[in-house]
């Protein structure tokens, strides 16, 4: 059983490394009901990361990261539904979520958008490349509790502060929690911009929105 399940997610990894939509899917369908949606995402993400250092040392190029994306995303979708059906329901606070603008990478914060819906809190992901004015436009609108900001980019981060810095401009700070993520993102840069929490991943984060709400 150990060596099977061992074998289903190195066979995620590997179709993510591979760049290859068809493996990742038929893959997935394979892991599906075998292992548990977290690890299926867990594999792929684990492919992604290798995909990023070969992008990185230039053994991969812009047009594979494209389809190892989409591969990824497609594979998430299809296990939405299993993963649902893990979780707890309940309405138990408001989210806006969001990628902030100059950034176009989104598979990251869908995922931790679909886990905390997941976990029974109203999401509002309002998207990738967010301006600042619609994060807060979203926060107003939905009374939101928590504003959770992705960045993938170090050029990007700093907009993480921009939007921090722009929520007490406007006064608004004390209204909403704010959480920030991403890959290069660390607790230290939270505490630096003066964020209310850091998650390395969905998991984490769904632990960290319960404990801000107190649940
Ligand atoms: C996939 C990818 C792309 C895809 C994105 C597709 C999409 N729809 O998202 C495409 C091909 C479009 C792309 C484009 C670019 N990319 Co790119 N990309 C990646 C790659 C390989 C993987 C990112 C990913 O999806 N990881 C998998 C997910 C599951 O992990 P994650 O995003 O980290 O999310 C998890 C946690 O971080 C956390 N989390 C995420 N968000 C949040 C938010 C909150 C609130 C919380 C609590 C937690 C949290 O939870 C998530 C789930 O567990 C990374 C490499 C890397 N190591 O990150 C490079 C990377 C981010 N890209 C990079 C670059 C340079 C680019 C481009 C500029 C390339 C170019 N020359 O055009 C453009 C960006 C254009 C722009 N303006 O944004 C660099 C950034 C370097 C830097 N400056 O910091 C990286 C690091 C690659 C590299 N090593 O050079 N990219």
């Amino acid at each position: 059983m150990n060596g099977q399940v061992e074998t289903l997610r190195k066979n995620l990894v590997d179709a993510i490394v591979e760049c290859d939509l068809d493996k990742t899917v038929s893959n997935v369908e394979a892991a599906r009901g075998v292992i548990t949606p977290q690890e299926i995402i867990d594999a792929l993400s684990e492919g992604m990361h290798e995909v990023g250092i070969r992008f990185e040392r230039g053994k991969l190029f812009l047009p594979h990261v494209m389809v190892a994306a989409n591969a990824m995303t497609s594979g998430v979708a299809l296990i939405e539904g299993d993963l649902a059906a893990t979780m707890s329901g309940g309405n138990r606070g408001h989210v806006v979520m969001g990628t902030v603008e100059g950034d176009v990478h989104d598979i990251g914060k869908s995922i931790v958008s679909t886990m905390l819906q997941c976990a029974g809190y109203e999401v509002n992901d309002v998207g990738r490349d967010v301006p600042t004015a619609t994060f807060l436009d979203a926060v107003k609108e939905g009374n939101a509790d928590v504003l959770g900001l992705s960045a993938l980019m170090t050029t990007s981060m700093q907009t993480q502060k921009e939007v921090i810095e722009t929520l007490i401009e406007k006064g608004m700070r004390k209204d909403v929690m704010v959480i920030i993520g991403g890959a290069p993102v660390t607790q230290a840069y939270a505490d630096k911009i003066g964020a209310d929490g850091y998650s390395e991943n969905a998991s984490e984060a769904v632990k960290l929105v319960h404990k801000l709400m107190g649940i």
